[in-house]
């Protein structure tokens, strides 16, 4: 291990730490995202990747369900919302859920990945019902729903606290939250960007209720639009002090943002550089996170493959209609097959493991 080669020599006393098992500070987290040592940095979270899982990568099978794009947050870098009356503005019935979902009943999917855009005109029975329709069409697939967004904007209309919320949605079928709508958890960065959306405190919050509740989540972050590198150093600071006080993360995902028909269309698109170096610093600064998803999605099939040798051990899934990023100009397919999946896989010198939501290996 001391004989890693790293060309940045300031990349050694983070070596020595990993050696020892010890914590990354925020400084080494600000070298990790700005030294051009990309292989060096590489190296180093392979190590700590190598050390919990081997060669093995792990991927799910999944659908994707945005049940409306109506939303009232407006985010500046959203290209998926709509207002109400606004052309191409669209809120499926539990019957269209059904249509979609039937679809592919003869698929082995384990996970439907439920999301939408906060939408003033639903009630909340509308949430219950979508879970308990999902449910009942897939019983044994697990219901990934609601962002912590969503779940406050629940509580709100409900008139409910955020832990009977959370309770009146496990018991319709909510298995586990998606880790969207954490953004940058920055004041400055949300006062530009998404003033009407929940900050910081509450995104935590809801998030730490749901994991004191039984259910577990994941976490994100959204990078490469106005954010500094201190700024996403403390993001994952921030996770990682709720992560050693709940244990509630299953795996983080930091997201690639795409400017295409947003209000920021002018900032270019990330680098493969600060894609690779976004899951460097993750799998090194997170280090009581189990899974670092490279979500193919957002960066491209070709770099999700090699991030597996840059600390990531999660494609994600098989996904089919994704629709925010494609949105917002994403060239990466809508969906990808088994047979896809497992082929980038076993391309890179991994070993495939598909996965439930819980990372319970499923035989394929
Ligand atoms: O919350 C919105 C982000 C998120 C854009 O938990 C954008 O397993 C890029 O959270 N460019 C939704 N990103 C996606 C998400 C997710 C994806 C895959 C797996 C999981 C998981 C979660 O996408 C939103 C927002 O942060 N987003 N607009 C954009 N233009
Ligand atoms: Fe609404 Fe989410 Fe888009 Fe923000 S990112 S405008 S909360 S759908």
């Amino acid at each position: 291990m001391h004989n890693i080669p790293l060309s940045d020599k300031r990349l050694r006393s983070i070596l020595d730490k990993l050696t020892d098992e010890e914590r990354l500070n925020f400084d080494d987290g600000c070298l990790l995202y700005s030294s051009t040592d990309l292989i060096g940095k590489a190296r180093l979270a392979d190590f700590v990747r190598q050390r919990k899982y081997g060669k093995k990568a792990f991927f799910v099978y999944n659908q994707h369900i945005n049940y409306t794009n109506v939303c009232k947050n407006n985010c500046l870098f959203c290209a998926f919302s709509r207002e109400e009356d606004q052309e191409g503005a669209f809120t499926l019935s539990a019957q269209e859920v059904r249509v979609q979902l039937e679809k592919r009943l003869g698929e082995p999917i384990r996970e439907i990945h439920v999301v939408g855009g906060v939408n003033p005109s639903l009630p909340f029975e509308y949430y219950l019902n979508l879970i308990e329709t999902i449910k009942s069409l897939r019983p044994d697939a697990a219901v990934k729903a609601f962002t912590a967004v969503e779940i406050d904007y629940f509580s709100e209309i409900a008139g409910l606290s955020v832990t009977e919320t959370i309770l009146r949605l496990k018991e319709a079928g909510l298995s586990m939250m998606p880790g969207g709508g954490a953004e940058v958890m920055n004041d400055r960065v949300r006062q530009k960007l998404f003033p009407r959306k929940i900050g910081r405190e509450k995104w935590l919050e809801v998030v730490k209720t749901a994991h004191l509740n039984g259910l577990t989540s994941n976490a994100t972050m959204l990078y490469g639009h106005i954010e500094t590198i201190e700024e996403r150093v403390r993001h994952l600071i921030s996770l990682r002090e709720l992560q050693d006080e709940t244990g509630g993360f299953s795996a983080f995902i930091p997201l690639a943002f795409h400017s295409k028909n947003t209000g920021l269309s002018h900032i270019p698109s990330t680098t493969a550089f600060d894609d690779l170096s976004n899951i460097i610093a993750a799998r090194l600064m997170l280090d009581n996170f189990d899974h670092i998803k490279a979500y193919w999605v957002m960066i491209g099939e070709k770099l999700a493959q090699l991030a597996l040798s840059f600390g990531a051990d999660d494609l994600d899934g098989t996904i089919i209609e994704e629709k925010i990023t494609h949105m917002a100009g994403a060239t990466s397919a809508k969906g990808l097959t088994r047979d896809e999946m497992i082929h980038m896989i076993k391309a890179a010198g991994f070993e495939p493991i598909e996965r439930d939501s819980f990372y319970n290996q499923v035989n394929i």
